[in-house]
C-alpha cells in the first residue's frame, strides 16, 4: 500500500476531491499552510493500492495548476520602516507537490 501526500492550492481542492470521490478513491484533507508564503493550501492524504499510484498522479495533475501569486517580502532584520520599500515580487506557487511513500501496516478499527 502506498500514501500520496499531496499540497495544493485551495482553489483546487474542490475539484480534486470531486474527482478523487467519482473515481472511488478515499482521500482525507487537511487545512495547511505554506511555509514560504504562510498561506493557506490543503493536503491530501491518500491511500491506495501501488497498482493505483498512477492513476491519483493522474487525477491531481488533472485537477490542480500552477498560478502566480504575489509576495511582499519581509523588511530585513535591523532596518529602519521608515526606511524600507517593500515592493510585491510574483512568485509561481506549483500545481501540486506530491509525496509518495510506502505504508508499513494499514488498520481500521
Ligand atoms: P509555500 O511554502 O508557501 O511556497 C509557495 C511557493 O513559494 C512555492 O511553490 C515556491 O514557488 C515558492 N518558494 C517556496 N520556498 C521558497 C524559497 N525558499 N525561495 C523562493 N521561493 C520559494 P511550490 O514549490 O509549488 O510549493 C507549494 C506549497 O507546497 C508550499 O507552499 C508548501 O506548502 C508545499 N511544499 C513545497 N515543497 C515542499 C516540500 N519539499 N516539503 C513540504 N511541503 C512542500
Amino acid at each position: 500500500m502506498k500514501l500520496v501526500i499531496a499540497v495544493v492550492q485551495d482553489k483546487d481542492s474542490t475539484k480534486l476531491l470531486d474527482r478523487l470521490v467519482k473515481a472511488k478513491i478515499r482521500a482525507t484533507k487537511l487545512a495547511s499552510s505554506g511555509g514560504f508564503l504562510r498561506a493557506g493550501n490543503t493536503t491530501f492524504l491518500i491511500g491506495i493500492p501501488e497498482e493505483q499510484v498512477d492513476e491519483v498522479l493522474e487525477i491531481i495533475g488533472q485537477s490542480c495548476r500552477a498560478r502566480e501569486q504575489l509576495v511582499t517580502p519581509m523588511s530585513p532584520v535591523g532596518t529602519q520602516m521608515e526606511n524600507y520599500i517593500s515592493y510585491p515580487v510574483s512568485v509561481q506557487v506549483g500545481g501540486a507537490t506530491v509525496f509518495v511513500v510506502d505504508v508499513d501496516k494499514f488498520a481500521q478499527f
